[in-house]
């Protein structure tokens, strides 16, 4: 029950005439007892009693405690959609361009904070209308809240990356802040009538003191209890790095067949150890590069934006892969060189390797030589022009074109020692993986697979790969037939997959395709199959293909 509807005091309504100058009848004028004859008085008895100005504080203060609640919701849900995420990611996708221009025009790279900042004051300025409403009126007050919420919760709950409970931490949002908002309606409702009524006041001052307080615990909780989840997705959400100049696969390169030259992010394989994904504010992080080196470097990862950005097209690839498998993906990475971070501290001559170590204490050993060559081995810290994804290594990782995951390509990166490989053992040595671990030239059958094949022209395509060496040739065979060679996609670059495809005559029944590639010696792949350990798999791809 609401008291603020119930009260029969006067003084409400909208009959009420008495306040003179009052279009909202909580006091902005004199409030009651005023006199309206003398108008001296008006300004400072009217500022200092009137209600309006304590409802708007209400209003402002349940919205700030319903962000709070969405946040702790989102870190407990691991889901990076807090309220303001939710709202701020729907207006980016729906923004013009030209305003998009304008914002960075005017904020540069923190178009994103202004954002925030500007999401953040028309909320408190609704919330404080709302709270207005909600003395006199709680449910015209509450309307603002619900219409809000309902616009982060369709917003997250419509975002292609936000899953099943993205809508939830919004709705929550929603729910405390209605609640909160009924108890200043309730608390501030006297006042409407009495302005002068201590109880009143020192109630509400009470009351907006908890909230503050609670909202502020409650925050500081969900860091606790999500693992500083909410908090990272936001502070990814906010980031503004240098874009490459294009997302668009290199002219030329597109070939008919299933797999798309460009892995989306979402569909990027991901392997590690992290059962509960390690959580680190860009603010935070710091990388010391330390061991046999001249002058140990550390820094933030301001200090890495500030150096010369490179932006690389790589395949990256597991060393669990089966033949034929899924454990790889071609994106653009974005970071700088560790060639030049490198040379900055100056390795020592005896050093041949880096231990590379992450937040949650893998480890991986990478010869030096693959960091100080020509290849652009790099600390990434974007991903096809996106911020890394958390799963992928946020903030920054590194990237060994070449080299399979295992023993290069650090995820939650936050020390690199520059040491010898005798001196230590990188997480998978032990457990039965080689020291050294260089991609295996390879080949994949993407196209027929697993639908039904016509007789006629069918045809038949995949990726070859031999990161840093490059692949010269594709060849395909039915049935243990002759091999005959493929067309090969334009080469983008040595460091990543190669697309090819064939036209296959396919005939009636049960047929067998296989694939093997060259590399650009002209050596042919490895045919004896081998599984993964120690070092990676070997053997042709085959496929059965039923033909009608
Ligand atoms: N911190 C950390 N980084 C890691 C790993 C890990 O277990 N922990 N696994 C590695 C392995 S085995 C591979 S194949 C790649 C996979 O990277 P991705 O998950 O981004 O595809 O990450 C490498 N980096
Ligand atoms: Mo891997």
């Amino acid at each position: 029950m609401n008291q603020a509807d119930q009260s029969p005091a006067p003084g409400r309504g909208s009959t009420d005439v008495k306040h003179g100058y009052d279009p909202v009848g909580l006091g902005y004028d004199v409030g009651r007892g005023g006199n309206e004859s003398e108008p001296g008085r008006t300004g400072t008895r009217g500022w200092r009693d009137a209600v309006w100005w304590r409802a708007a504080v209400g209003g402002v203060l349940a919205a700030l405690a319903g962000l709070a609640a969405g946040s702790v919701v989102a870190g407990l849900l691991g889901t990076r959609q807090t309220p303001i995420v939710a709202i701020g990611s729907a207006f980016i996708d729906r923004v013009p361009p030209w305003l998009k221009d304008l914002a960075i025009a005017w904020f540069g790279t923190n178009d994103k904070t202004a954002l925030r900042v500007g999401i953040l004051l028309v909320l408190s300025a609704l919330a404080a209308v709302g709270g207005v409403l909600a003395v006199r009126r709680y449910w015209a007050g509450a309307l603002i809240t619900v219409v809000l919420a309902g616009v982060a919760v369709v917003a997250a709950a419509t975002r292609p990356d936000s899953g099943q409970t993205g809508f939830v931490p919004s709705a929550v949002a929603g729910i405390t802040a209605l609640l909160i908002l009924r108890l200043f309606a309730r608390r501030l409702a006297p006042l409407v009538d009495d302005p002068a009524d201590g109880v009143s006041r020192r109630g509400f001052l009470q009351l907006s003191a908890g909230v503050a307080i609670a909202s502020a615990a409650i925050g500081a909780l969900g860091r606790v209890v999500g693992g500083n989840r909410a908090a990272v997705a936001e502070a990814r959400e906010a980031l503004n790095l240098p874009k490459p100049p294009t997302l668009d696969p290199p002219a030329g390169v597109q070939a008919d067949g299933a797999t798309p030259w460009v892995t989306p992010n979402v569909d990027f394989y991901r392997i590690d150890t992290a059962l509960s994904v390690p959580q680190i504010l860009p603010s935070e992080w710091k990388l010391r590069i330390h061991g046999m080196v001249d002058r140990e470097l550390e820094l933030t990862f301001d200090d890495l934006l500030k150096r010369q950005v490179v932006h690389k097209w790589v395949t990256l690839t597991c060393v669990s892969n089966e033949v034929g498998g899924d454990l790889i993906g071609n994106a653009l990475w974005s970071g700088v060189l560790l060639k030049d971070l490198l040379g900055e501290a100056g390795p020592s001559g005896d050093a041949d390797a880096i231990k590379s170590t992450s937040k949650d204490g893998f480890t991986a050993g990478t010869p030096l030589s693959t960091l100080l060559d020509d290849r652009q081995s790099m600390l990434a810290f974007a991903m096809n022009g996106e911020p890394l994804p958390v799963e992928h290594g946020f903030p920054v990782r590194i990237v060994v074109p070449g080299l399979y995951g295992y023993v290069s390509a650090t995820k939650w990166l936050t020390d690199i020692e520059v040491t010898r490989f005798d001196r230590f053992d990188a997480y998978w040595t032990p457990r039965g993986w080689s020291e050294l671990g260089p991609i295996k030239l390879s080949s994949r059958i993407d196209v027929p697979y697993g639908t039904k094949v016509t007789a006629g022209p069918v045809t038949v395509a995949g990726v070859a790969w031999d990161q840093h060496v490059g692949v010269s040739k594709v060849e395909v065979r039915v049935d243990g037939g002759p091999w005959q060679q493929a067309t090969l996609a334009a080469d983008a670059s040595i460091d990543t997959w190669r697309q090819w495809h064939w036209t296959w005559d396919a005939p009636r029944g049960n047929h067998v395709l296989q694939v093997r590639a060259f590399d650009a010696k002209g050596n042919p792949q490895v045919e004896a199959s081998a599984p993964p350990a120690p070092n990676g798999s070997t053997g042709l791809h085959s496929v059965n293909v039923p033909v009608d």
